[in-house]
């Protein structure tokens, strides 16, 4: 009998559910509606070629852009429209399907681990150069895809999705690669129970390390992690395709080696967020971002 190739032996292979996001509703700066297409357009000649199954379930209808409201959380309630919108998007048995949501900016993934946590208990690992750990009350701008951890974690802004107060717990989130936070919020990340792994650490530590101690806090007593990939957590000189660029961030042999290390872990979704084609330099970090996750899906659904 002759060896099969693996991109014809797809049976025992979950399916990627890809879902698109065109929203920036949680940010300043408007562009990142425009990454879902960026990414699918560099990303899906790459599944097809390694063979991994995919379902494309397309984008999501965004609200339209209103008038921001209060500006302690701008525009929330278009925040919270998409969330409903989101809910029962990506049919999937966690045991045959593996969810990719593809963004816009960064405020979906509330809407995202929140759906996905009515289904199990998740850990988090969410690499991002800022803290997203905001509330209304503390937030110099008003911009709700600084408050995602926050909410994640029931500190706050329960009405978006209020199905549940906690996604996920503070002991099962860590947040990698941060190197901006504003002065307020870096307090009360420190007084939370959220393992951080701030860029200083993980130069100190090695990505291999870093990424180690972020599976095993994300997967201690759950049942599997959610990764949520901030493409500002990479150094502007390889991803300078972000609204919020902070310099000294991790390279991109880093952010691959990473992806391969999450991939076998016990990873069950993923999202990648904050792309601003409009602020890309000829499509890398499209390309780049692309690579990312192929390289992730390739580790965890091939093995790669
Ligand atoms: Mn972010």
């Amino acid at each position: 009998m002759t060896e099969t190739s693996p991109s014809s032996c797809q049976a025992g292979f979950k399916t990627v559910a890809l879902l698109g996001v065109p929203s920036d509703l949680g940010a300043n700066i408007e562009g990142s509606r425009f990454g879902p297409s960026a990414l699918r357009r560099e990303l899906i000649p790459l599944l097809r070629a390694r063979g991994i199954p995919f379902e494309d379930y397309g984008d999501i209808d965004v609200p339209e852009r209103g008038s921001p409201g209060d500006l302690r959380h701008k525009h929330l309630n278009e925040i919270r429209e998409l969330c409903q919108r989101f809910l029962g998007r990506i049919e999937c048995d966690p045991h045959e399907c593996f969810p990719l949501v593809l963004g816009g900016d960064h405020s979906l993934t509330t809407c995202l681990v929140g759906e996905l946590s009515l289904m199990r208990e998740l850990g988090l690992i969410y690499l991002d150069a800022h803290g997203d750990f905001n509330t209304p009350e503390i937030s110099p701008s008003g911009n709700v895809h600084g408050m995602v951890i926050s909410r994640i974690s029931g500190r706050t802004l329960h009405s978006i999705l209020d199905l549940k107060k906690t996604f996920v717990a503070e002991r099962n989130i860590v947040l990698v690669g941060a190197r901006d936070l504003d002065p307020e919020e870096d307090k009360l990340l420190r007084e939370s129970e959220v393992t951080i792994l701030g860029m200083k650490t993980v130069r100190r530590m090695g990505i291999a390390a870093a990424m180690e101690q972020a599976i095993a806090g994300a997967s201690r007593g759950t049942e599997g992690y959610h990764l949520s990939f901030d493409i500002d957590v990479i150094d502007p000189g390889f991803a300078p395709g972000v609204s919020t660029p902070v310099p000294g961030g991790i390279e991109g042999e880093e952010a691959l080696e990473a992806m391969r290390l999450l991939g076998r872990g016990p990873i069950s979704s993923a999202d990648f967020v904050e792309l601003n084609p409009s602020r890309d330099e000829d499509g890398r970090t499209a390309r780049l971002a692309a690579k990312l996750i192929e390289t992730l899906l390739d580790t965890h659904l091939v093995g790669r």
